[in-house]
């Protein structure tokens, strides 16, 4: 029972191991993921995760629970502090079961709702016929326009007039522009529907100031806590009063039992870390530095989807510099000089999803490293390098070292010992 993970399962510590080598020594632009701080990963690995807790505070169904009722009520207030929310649930484990238990909270099946197509850069769960937002629900889809490659408004009004969905979602997983939350507001009025902000990508940036505020407009907002926000992986739901009786019970129990109480105090601590004034200058740090990277990429002669990013992340259309690349071809090719993406459709892709046209690329990590638009230049440099000479193996394996050497200058967790 006392002993340390080293004696009990070195297996294990030496594949962890081996992935902290990987995280230091490689550039991690996945715009979704991002480096826990110390104090959020170690309170998820406490007691906190040997007790059930079914219920909310003060109403569980099992004894014992007074300190989860403790700690689950500061998360909770500590988010509702930090987005000026009225309600906050959180509980979901992830984002999927959030947007779910806001369906299974205001929606019927057979219901229509009118979100963001995944093809253009939405979520599987805002209507994908592969998940069960597309199998149970009805799903009118919008995506971008054609030629500026960003949503347009009226376009989405004309749909919303057509299909009169019952709620809609604003929200992406691939979008590199601000979300106008007004407009959405009004379009949702229009046609009496819910306003579901999907905020999972941009609550850090939103947390900092950096971004519209959803919260004057929306009716709920569901947000991942590992992204931009930086705490561990979970979610959460905010809304207003009015429905925080129907979310709660739609999480519990709707759709889960048992919440993570130890992730649960991670977040909260990820909530207080984002309540520093440090935090808004990390968030303002993330898109200065997008925006640094998408400049020299395009100086490198790329075209990136709307032309840049006002936000964390970037879509790169390969088509345009390299007709027969494809954006998994191009992300192995990346991997191979130490550089980290992520395959994406782009809208209007010719390619299938496993294969693509584009990828996908961001910022949080780099600058959770500490890492400024001077780096931002370099990290363009090494990309370009890598796609021009990707069937030069010799070349990727020097352009992984120079990474190397540029990533050891912004170390990550150095007090850990495995
Ligand atoms: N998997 C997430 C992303 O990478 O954007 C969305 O949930």
């Amino acid at each position: 029972m006392d002993k340390l993970l080293g004696e009990v399962d070195p297996q294990i510590v030496e594949i962890a191991a081996k992935d902290l080598k990987r995280q230091q020594d490689a550039l991690m632009l996945i715009p979704s993921e991002n480096y826990a701080s110390r104090a959020v990963m170690e309170i998820q690995g406490s007691i906190l995760a040997n007790k059930y807790a079914e219920g909310y505070p003060g109403e569980r169904y099992y004894n014992g629970c007074q300190f989860m009722d403790e700690v689950e009520s500061v998360a909770i207030e500590r988010a509702k502090a930090l987005f000026g929310v009225e309600h906050v649930n959180v509980q979901p484990h992830a984002g999927s079961q959030a947007n779910m238990a806001v369906y299974h909270a205001l929606l019927e099946p057979g219901d229509t709702i009118l979100a963001m197509s995944l093809s253009h850069g939405g979520h599987l769960t805002h209507g994908d016929k592969v998940n069960f937002s597309g199998r149970y629900y009805n799903v009118a889809a919008y995506g971008v326009d054609s030629e500026t490659e960003r949503i347009d408004m009226a376009a989405v009004s004309r749909l919303a007039t057509e299909h009169r969905p019952k709620l809609i979602v604003v929200g992406a997983t691939a979008y590199p522009r601000h979300f106008d939350f007004a407009a959405w507001r009004e379009v949702a009025d229009a046609v009496g529907a819910y306003l579901l902000a999907d905020i999972a990508h941009i609550a850090g940036l939103i947390a900092g100031g950096v971004h519209p505020d959803p919260v004057p407009y929306c009716d709920v907002i569901t947000t991942t806590t590992h992204k931009t926000l930086r705490g561990p992986r979970g979610a959460m739901i905010m809304c207003k009063s009015e429905y925080a009786d129907q979310i709660d019970r739609a999480v519990f129990p709707g759709l889960q039992g048992g919440p993570f109480l130890h992730t649960i105090a991670a977040r909260a601590v990820a909530f207080k870390e984002a309540s520093q004034p440090d935090f808004k200058t990390y968030q303002a740090q993330v898109v200065k530095n997008a925006k640094a990277l998408a400049a020299r990429l395009i100086e490198n002669g790329f075209r990136l989807v709307s032309g840049g990013t006002d936000n964390h992340l970037m879509l790169m259309d390969l088509t345009s510099k390299y007709e027969k690349l494809s954006g998994r071809q191009a992300a192995d090719h990346l991997e191979d000089a130490g550089i980290i993406v992520n395959k994406n459709t782009i809208p209007f892709d010719k390619r299938k999803p496993r294969t693509t046209s584009g990828i996908r690329l961001g910022t949080p990590m780099i600058t959770t490293r500490g890492m400024k638009e001077d780096e931002m230049v370099l990290v363009a440099d090494f990309m370009t390098e890598a796609l021009e000479n990707r069937q030069k193996s010799a070349i990727k394996r020097q352009i992984r070292e120079k990474v190397k050497t540029l990533c050891s200058q912004f170390p990550i967790y150095e007090y850990l010992n495995y």
